[in-house]
């Protein structure tokens, strides 16, 4: 029985990424940082079946008793401070989770477990100011934000562990990907969230930002079976993973009313104060190299994988009314 550790496991990726290697009969180690109050809910139903250390990124000590005792086949490091505007408010914080954790992280492997492979967590915000379109494993990086600009020393510093200590370490550089368990902050489910409180009667309004940026988006169902590809291969690379189609929010925004047959415009208010001090406009994703080496391909299209997340919004703010009346 093969054994991985995932950094993360309770955030969006963290879950599905659990429940694949799961399905894949591994033993499945999560690593988890402690809070005041349990913050477990994405992966309740796994439990059980996965064992979970605690454990922070900011804590090198933290990360070594896990690897010493688990001594795991692979390391799948999600674990990040991921939300983008947040960066600009906390850019020190950004930086100690999302860039120097990983560095902390790699330097544990190096030290306690070295075959272990590993896959960092890279992200498209990295292309930032995107040089082309669209974006391949060697488009240059320009990062606008501190959040793009910690990715971007993570990814790296898992290159140079490659290179230099000859890890096994595998950078995915994985566009935005969503699903029903999407944090409610970003935009994807922001909007779908709404769209069921407007449809039950429990808001009035949805207040957004950029209508006219572009995205890649896809499903993050999808997304993690390429993370655990990338592991299976005769030797570490990094690759690009996205749905190579870009669409505006205001696009997913029209399909997300339209989907519980409401008119977007008569609820939907540009609020100045929610747009970014410095922009990605434009991202879409070349995903030809892990098409062509890993056998990978999207398989939930944009339209789908938005009403996939209203429905489910839908029918969650349906199972609490019943429950408020029961
Ligand atoms: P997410 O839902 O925000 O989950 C982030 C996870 O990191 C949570 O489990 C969180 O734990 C954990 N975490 C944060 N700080 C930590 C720390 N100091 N020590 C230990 N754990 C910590 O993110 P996601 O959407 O699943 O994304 C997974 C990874 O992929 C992230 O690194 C993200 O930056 C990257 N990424 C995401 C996308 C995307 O579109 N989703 C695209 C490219 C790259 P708590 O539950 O305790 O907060
Ligand atoms: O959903 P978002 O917050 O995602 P963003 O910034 O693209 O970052 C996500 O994807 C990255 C991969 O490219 C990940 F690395 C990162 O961890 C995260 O998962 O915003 C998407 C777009 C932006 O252009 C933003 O300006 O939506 C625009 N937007 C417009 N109104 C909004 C809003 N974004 C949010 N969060 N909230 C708004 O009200």
């Amino acid at each position: 029985m093969k054994r991985a550790l995932i950094t993360g496991i309770t955030g969006q990726d963290g879950s599905y990424l659990a429940e694949f290697l799961l399905q894949k009969e591994y033993a499945v180690f999560g690593m988890v940082r402690r809070s005041s109050t349990e913050n477990l809910s994405r992966i309740k139903h796994l439990l059980g079946r996965i064992t979970l250390f605690q454990g922070d990124l900011l804590d090198q000590p933290s990360l070594i008793s896990p690897l010493r005792e688990v001594q795991p086949d692979e390391v799948y490091n999600l674990a990040a401070q991921s939300f983008v505007p947040t960066s600009w408010e906390q850019p020190i914080a950004t930086t100690q989770y999302t860039a120097l954790g990983v560095a902390r992280l790699l330097e544990t492997i190096r030290l306690e477990c070295p075959h272990a492979r590993f896959y960092q967590a890279s992200s498209s915000e990295m292309f930032g100011k995107a040089a082309e379109v669209p974006q391949n494993e060697r488009t240059p990086f320009y990062p606008r934000s501190p959040y793009g600009v910690a990715k971007t020393y993570g990814h790296w510093a898992t290159v140079s562990y490659r290179e230099s200590h000859h890890l096994f370490a595998c950078s995915g550089i994985l566009f935005n990907h969503e699903s029903p368990r999407r944090g409610k902050d970003f935009v994807s489910r922001k909007v779908t969230d709404a769209v069921a409180r407007i449809a039950r009667g429990l808001a009035t309004e949805l207040r957004l930002g950029n209508l006219e940026a572009r995205r890649d988006w896809g499903y993050a169902g999808d997304y993690v079976e390429a993370m655990w590809l990338m592991l299976q291969q005769d030797s570490p690379d990094d690759y690009v993973i996205a749905t190579g189609e870009t669409h505006s929010v205001r696009e997913l925004v029209e399909i997300a009313f339209a989907a519980a047959g409401l008119d977007w415009k008569q609820y939907v208010v540009v609020d100045p104060t929610l747009l970014r001090p410095a922009e990605v406009e434009l991202l879409q994703g070349d995903y030809t190299k892990a098409r062509r080496q890993l056998g990978w391909k999207p398989t939930v299209s944009f339209r789908d994988l938005i009403e996939m997340m209203v429905k489910a919004d839908l029918e969650q703010y349906q199972r609490s009314a019943k429950s408020e009346a029961a």
